[in-house]
């Protein structure tokens, strides 16, 4: 039976797990990987019983970036036809919360892959980077953008200048990633996280996420309109008046995501 490249298994607790799977090539992400992935995500997005979601490489590495056989013979209009924003933004417009677990290398297309996730564990031993220009190129999918805004110019242009790798822990100290575990531990407490946010009202997630990611590219004070907006919108849910009761009554709030 032919191996399945992305397995997704969706959890009884909320959570749902998605796990790249092309070992061989160090997950390298070929357009068919990222047309499955974007699909799930898709689905995912929809579907009222996931409450947040995994994404990782499993135990050994995370991607490698893109798949490099896509660009030996390809010519700018291979490549805009390609139109692979759209895989990108199913991961962007993702709703729910995402976790990265990060295993081994997570490089170029894989760093902005892991970028696209709002928290990222990433395991002891694991490797980030942005090696495009070794290989003739640039990043294409955020590592210019995403990653000089978390990191901030000067780091970001070392790493994207001269392709260099770095530590999960200098990833951490740089605050590109959530927080470091042992390599043995990044799914399970990737999945840990994932099941406390699942236990949450989904509905002010989602509104969190919204807003901090739209408000970061604002002038600061609409990004703060959007905030209390979205804030006053979150009185209307039941969730909310569950959450004050619940901790009023001392006891665990039932949420229904409405
Ligand atoms: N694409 C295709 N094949 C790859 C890739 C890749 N990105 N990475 C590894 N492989 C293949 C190797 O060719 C090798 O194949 P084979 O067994 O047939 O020889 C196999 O995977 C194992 O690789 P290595 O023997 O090199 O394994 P190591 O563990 O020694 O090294 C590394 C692993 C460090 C990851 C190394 O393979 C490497 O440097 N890979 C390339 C990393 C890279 O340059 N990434 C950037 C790619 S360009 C990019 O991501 C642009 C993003 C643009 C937009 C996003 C689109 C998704």
């Amino acid at each position: 039976m032919e191996e399945q490249i992305i397995i997704c298994e969706q959890q009884e607790n909320g959570v749902s797990v998605i796990r790249l799977n092309r070992p061989k090539v160090r997950n390298a992400l070929n357009t068919e990987l990222r047309e499955q992935m974007a699909e799930i995500f898709n689905k995912l997005n929809d579907d009222v019983n996931t409450k947040a979601i995994v994404l990782t490489g499993g135990n050994k590495v995370f991607a490698a970036g893109a798949d490099i056989n896509d660009f030996l013979t390809a010519k700018t209009v291979d490549v805009y036809l390609r139109h692979s924003e759209r895989y990108w933004d199913a991961i962007t417009n993702c709703c729910k919360p995402i976790i990265a677990a990060v295993n081994g290398y997570a490089l170029g297309g894989g760093c902005e892959l892991a970028m696209h996730a709002d928290i990222i564990v990433a395991g002891k031993s694991a490797k980030f980077g942005q090696p495009e220009i070794k290989i003739g190129l640039m990043p294409g999918a955020g590592g210019t953008q995403r990653l000089f805004r978390v990191i901030g110019k000067h780091k970001a242009m070392k790493l994207i200048l001269t392709g260099d790798m770095i530590s999960a822990d200098e990833a951490d100290q740089m605050g590109l990633v959530s927080e470091v575990v042992e390599d043995e531990a990044t799914i399970k407490r990737a999945i840990e996280i994932a099941e406390q946010l699942a236990g949450y009202s989904p509905i002010a997630l989602t509104q969190i996420k919204e807003v901090a990611n739209l408000g970061v590219d604002m002038p600061l004070q609409a990004a703060l309109a959007l905030e209390r907006k979205a804030f006053q919108i979150l009185f209307d849910t039941e969730d909310q008046k569950e959450g004050a009761k619940a901790f009023l009554e001392k006891r665990s709030a039932e949420y229904k995501g409405r």
